[in-house]
């Protein structure tokens, strides 16, 4: 057997049952191995957006993605993606096939790309050694790490030397850090007793990853206990979808009342949060005098992007638990067991906190940004993306799932539709690229075939990312595909324009997305107005046989103030 089909064998028996990828002579025994061993292969017409699908599959279901690619220009097609993936920690294993011999045309610095952007290198060495790399290799990915594996054409040729590693492979250990210190747990109780308005921010870290539930339950009964308020960070929107206290996402996208509580908070806990410039809209929503707790299970996120009073390293859900024991009534009088500040005599320990029945009314009638009035810019030709991105909140099924590029629009999907939980919203945004969105909402599909997947885009990005159109047709995926479409590079245009430049680099002459669609295989429709949603009605009653794709000729008289927040973070 050779080491090619050995390695790709060992990886389906770890675990890898669903792989992205382009296939070049490079990277076909190896894809064709995996394939054999039971997974599924899934062919994206670029190495980036293969990528970018590999990192939302694994976003969403919160297992290791992994792509396949050929050498040289299959990796470096990839690099965009594996930046990205690189940047939001997630767990991703790159098989890039490597020309070793340095005068090949095809060699490329495959360990000093991974290091460039942050990813691990790793090889196969030798067909004694590959095995035991493949699983290093793939250990280090399920830690949350994006991994370039390469697989040297030669090794991967030369027939495998059993050292009975291909019949004992196994699925790789699963481990999760230990619980946080003891000290570490009533020193946030201690803070919690004493705080009137706590506002916890859960992050990328509190969500789900393979084999267990997200850290919802046990952040939500620490709330409950000590009267917190409970917002997320970007990444993390929907986590707490139906809590009454939920506030939906800090940060630039954060609604009025949502920035105004978070800001009056006197405690803020960032869980598995990194507190960072979108977060906290550059330190703005931190109010002068409130404590800062993070809580993460990686030491070199405390205090990385701001100071905080208290960094505590653990697991979320864990630390969440352990501190809600050390808060229980029958526990006041322990350390750590002061009493709260607004509890009366026999109260119990904390409930009051920053909740109130006026406070949750107003939650309800407010924190949603469909909920906060604005004019409709709509003129008949062009609709306002909020108009827009509302009618769409009504018209699509609640089970979905909703991917976003990025862009001066996309704040609209992020803001205006609701997703049904964390895993329903895919933000593919640690690298700032563009074009990463419908590739973004495939892998998102691919991994959520029970949920209707809606691609978020603007024209520039949709245009950049146009190739995966083909991938949705053939893979028969039911999603819409939404393209706020201001014919510009808006986030530029808005950016610059006030300055006076030239703006003739960043304008585009409209384009007929809708009709670009159709040559796909998409069902094309063109929007201007709120009355040219029939079709979207239409489609969305099914059956649905081809994916949708609506190009939203979209005003855009001003630049949105979280593009701003994005400029000052240059
Ligand atoms: C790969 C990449 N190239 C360039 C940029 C710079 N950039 C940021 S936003 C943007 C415009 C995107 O245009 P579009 O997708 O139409 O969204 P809009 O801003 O118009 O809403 C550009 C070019 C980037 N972020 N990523
Ligand atoms: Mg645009």
């Amino acid at each position: 057997m050779r080491v090619a089909d050995a390695v790709g064998q060992g990886l389906a028996k770890l675990g890898a049952d669903t792989v992205f990828g382009v296939v070049g002579s490079g990277n076909f025994h190896v894809t064709n191995a995996l394939i054999a061993g039971g997974a599924r292969f899934v062919a994206a017409r670029h190495e980036g957006g293969a990528t970018v699908m590999a990192d939302a599959w694994a976003r969403t279901t919160g297992r290791p993605g992994v792509v396949s690619v050929h050498q040289g220009p299959g990796l470096t097609n990839a690099m965009t993606g594996i930046a990205e993936a690189a940047k939001s920690r997630t767990p991703l294993l790159v098989l890039a096939a490597e020309a070793p011999e340095i005068r090949s045309n095809f060699h490329v610095d495959v360990a000093g790309l991974a290091a460039a952007v942050g990813a691990v290198g790793e090889r196969i060495y030798s067909p004694a050694s590959a095995l035991a790399d493949v699983r290093r290799a793939y250990t280090t990915a399920l830690g949350r790490r994006t991994v370039i594996l390469a697989l040297p054409l030669n090794v991967q040729a030369a027939p495998v030397v059993q050292h009975g590693e291909a019949a004992t492979i196994q699925a790789a250990p699963r481990t999760y850090p230990a619980g946080p210190a003891q000290d570490a747990v009533t020193a946030i109780a201690a803070v919690l007793r004493g705080s009137d308005q706590p506002v916890f921010i859960a992050g990328r870290g509190a969500r789900g990853r393979a084999g267990r539930a997200s850290a919802r339950a046990d952040l939500e009964r620490l709330a409950d206990a000590c009267g917190a308020l409970l917002a997320t960070s970007a990444v993390a929107k929907g986590l707490f979808r139906g809590n009454p206290w939920n506030l939906d996402v800090s940060g630039g996208f954060a609604s009025p009342l949502a920035a105004e509580l978070i800001t009056g908070a006197d405690l803020i806990i960032g869980w598995g949060c990194s507190l960072n410039m979108w977060t906290t809209r550059h330190g703005k929503l931190i109010g002068t005098g409130a404590t800062l707790i993070q809580v993460d299970d990686d030491a070199t996120a405390l205090g990385a992007h701001r100071p905080v009073h208290l960094g505590v390293v653990g697991d979320v859900a864990e630390t969440a638990r352990a501190v809600a024991d050390a808060l229980r009534p029958d526990r006041a009088g322990e350390p750590g067991s002061v009493r709260h500040k607004n509890e009366g005599d026999g109260g119990s320990a904390g409930t009051a906190g920053y909740r109130s029945p006026a406070l949750r009314e107003r939650i309800a009638r407010e924190v949603r940004w469909r909920d906060v009035p604005f004019t409709d810019d709509s003129d008949g030709q062009r609709i306002d993306p909020r108009t827009l991105s509302i009618a769409l909140d009504d018209l699509l099924p609640a089970e979905r799932t909703v991917a976003v590029d990025s862009g001066n629009f996309m704040g609209y999907p992020s803001m205006y539709l609701s997703v049904p939980d964390e895993s329903g919203f895919c933000f593919t945004q640690a690298f700032q690229s563009i074009g990463l969105g419908l590739a973004s909402a495939i892998g998102a599909a691919v991994a959520r075939p029970d949920r209707l997947t809606v691609a978020a885009l603007g024209d520039g990005g949709a245009l950049m990312g146009v190739s995966e159109l083909e991938t949705v047709v053939r893979l028969g995926i039911p999603m819409v595909v939404v393209v706020y479409d201001d014919e510009a590079y808006g986030a530029e245009v808005h950016h610059f324009g006030p300055d006076g430049d030239p703006l003739d680099t960043v304008r585009f002459p409209p384009a007929d997305i809708a009709a670009i669609g159709r040559g796909f295989g998409f069902e094309g429709v063109t929007v201007r107005s709120a009355g040219d949603l029939g079709p979207v009605r239409d489609w969305l009653a099914g059956p649905r046989e081809r994916p949708l794709l609506i190009d939203a000729k979209v005003t855009s008289f001003r630049g949105s103030w979280w593009l701003e927040e994005a400029f000052r973070g240059h």
